[in-house]
Order: structure tokens, then sequence, then C-alpha cells
């Protein structure tokens, strides 16, 4: 748990969220801001900056983030047509909350990239 971290406070339940999927490691939520019918952010409950932080000291629970992307994927019914996981890394990725997360999107063509 790191205080000032948003997505620690809602694994901590200080901050609400739609939660749809829960393991002992991992937490889904929707995203507060959706791209698409279907987005869902999946996060270790552990604190780890990135992916690659997270790939790095424990490749574990990295495995197990990608699990749970699959499972919501599944779901959320996305499997058939297909979804895109998406983890932004570091500010060039695009990433403004620096708590690993993989977004889990779908529920319409996506194209060749989000914008
Ligand atoms: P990124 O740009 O990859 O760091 O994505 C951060 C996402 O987090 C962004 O799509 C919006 C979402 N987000 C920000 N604040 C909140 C919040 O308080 N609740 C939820 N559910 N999502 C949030």
């Amino acid at each position: 748990m790191t205080d000032d971290c948003l997505f620690c406070r809602i694994v901590a339940g200080e901050i609400p969220a739609t939660v749809v999927h829960e393991t002992d490691d991992t937490l889904a939520f929707r995203d507060i801001g959706p791209k698409a019918p279907v987005h869902v952010l999946v996060i270790p409950k552990a604190h780890h900056t990135d992916v690659a932080a997270l790939a790095a000291a424990d490749p574990a629970l990295a495995g197990k983030l990608l699990a749970a992307c699959g499972a919501v994927a599944g779901q959320e019914g996305l499997t058939g047509d297909g979804y895109r996981v998406i983890f932004n890394t570091g500010r060039f990725g695009g990433q403004e909350v620096f708590h690993v997360h993989g977004h889990v999107v779908g529920g319409r063509p996506l194209g060749p990239m989000l914008s």
C-alpha cells in the first residue's frame, strides 16, 4: 500500500470503484472514463509502478495479472470477437496512474490503435 497511490487506495476500499473481478492478488474495476463499451482496469493489489517493474520484481504475479485480464475478457463476453489489453508505460506511453494496470478494452471494433 502506497498512501499517495490512487489504485492502492481503491484496493484498500478508500475510494469507490465498480469491481468486476477479484482474486487474492488482483482486482479489476471499470474505468472511470470508458473508451469502449467494455473498459476494465486490471491491477495487482501489490504496488508496482509499471508492467516492466512488475515483471522484474515478481514474474509470478505478472502471470497472475495476465490471467486476470483473460478472465475479465471472458466474463465480459469479449473472447468471440476479440479485444485489446494495453499497458501504458511511462510518460510517453500515456501512463497517468503509476500503479501497473492492464486496460481490457472491447465491445466494438478498435481499429489499429486507440487514440
Ligand atoms: P493510464 O493512462 O494508462 O495511466 O490509465 C489510467 C486510467 O485510470 C484512465 O483510463 C482513467 C482511469 N482512472 C483515473 N482515475 C480513476 C478513478 O478514480 N477510478 C477509476 N475507476 N478509474 C480511474
